[in-house]
């Protein structure tokens, strides 16, 4: 790899303080041994509209199970969050499975949905808008892992944590526990509803993540899409190839991008040289057993209270209230 020149700091400052997050993000991941990109960047528009299109494959099992639960505990669900609630979710996609809460929560105070992707969180914000006209709805748009301001609380309204999906197996356990802590403090004292996915047969987790369908695999390529379009990188993304297994003494899913022949990315002034089979790490999904998670939970300062999972145990929700 070479050295940077002189003025890349400089230059990387002055051009993409739009995208300086993505940009020195970017750039310093190249630079690390092993290389690594956050999955936060997955999520421009195309990478998001790409997980709405994971989420429906029929390999990847996390959403319709996580769906099936709510659907089939929804009165449990919503007596242990109790009346007058204001929902905040964390990193809300297309807000598909918080209308289920809505429906079966006793007079929910409001909805602050925060996600990082802010034409896709708009659009489905004023979608479920239309459909839910007597409860606000104030999107944030914002990266949930660093310090927000969200929208007051009504009086006597509870906050209520909602965390789906299992993006909370995306962070490294230190971080999940950080990000519990961090939440709990913007919750004041209400609870956390959050999906967690199971350890199960590394078949079937290898099967979800290698669709054969190539969407996940294009998901994955789509962060080097967004460096060419965003930072002006040179790189060809095609000579990547997607690669995820499960990494069973972890306990979970690796994502990478691994480099198919000799080439070089050239960015923001910056060169760096891959070889084949040097990879760029994208992604670890972690698995969870429910006792592991909960003396997670409890070391967050929450105390676990109900657990709700599908019949073949492979995803859970949990009901954190506050210790
Ligand atoms: C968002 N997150 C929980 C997904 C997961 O399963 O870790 C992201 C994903 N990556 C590949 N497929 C889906």
């Amino acid at each position: 790899m070479d050295r940077p020149p002189a003025y890349a700091t400089s230059r990387l400052t002055r051009s993409h303080t739009a995208h300086s997050g993505f940009a020195r993000d970017f750039v310093e991941g190249l630079a690390a041994h092993p290389r690594r990109l956050a999955p936060k960047y997955f999520y421009d528009t195309a990478g998001s509209a790409l997980f709405d299109h994971i989420c429906a494959l029929p390999e990847y099992y996390p959403t319709r199970t996580e769906i099936g639960i709510l659907r089939a505990c929804s009165e449990d669900i919503a007596a242990c969050i109790g009346p007058g609630a204001q929902i905040v979710e964390f990193g809300a996609g297309s807000v598909l499975k918080i209308r289920l809460l809505l429906d079966a929560l006793h007079s929910p105070a409001g909805f602050i949905p925060i996600d990082i992707s802010g034409e896709h969180l708009h659009a489905a914000a004023a979608a479920l808008q239309r459909d839910y006209p007597a409860i606000p709805i104030e999107p944030v748009v914002g990266d949930f892992t660093a310090p927000i301001t969200l929208p007051a609380c009504p009086a006597g309204a509870r906050r209520v944590g909602f965390f789906p999906g299992s993006s909370l197996g995306n962070f490294e356990p230190d971080d999940a526990i950080r990000f519990l802590r961090h939440a709990a403090e913007n919750l004041h004292g209400g609870g956390m509803l959050i999906g967690i996915d199971l350890v199960k047969d590394p078949a079937r987790l290898h099967a979800a993540y290698n669709d054969a369908a190539g969407v996940t695999a294009a998901f994955n390529r789509n962060v080097l899409v967004r460096a060419q379009r965003e930072l002006g990188a040179e790189l060809a993304p095609e000579r990547f190839a997607h690669y995820a297994f499960y990494n069973a003494p972890l306990r979970r899913i690796e994502m990478h991008l691994v480099s198919e022949t000799s080439q070089r990315i050239v960015v923001l002034g910056r060169r760096f040289d891959f070889t084949p089979g040097d990879t760029l790490h994208t992604e670890n999904s972690y698995k969870y057993t429910i006792d592991d998670f909960r003396e997670l939970a409890r070391s967050a300062g929450y105390s676990p209270g109900a657990c709700w999972c599908d019949p073949d145990r492979s995803f859970s929700l949990h009901w954190l209230a506050m210790q």
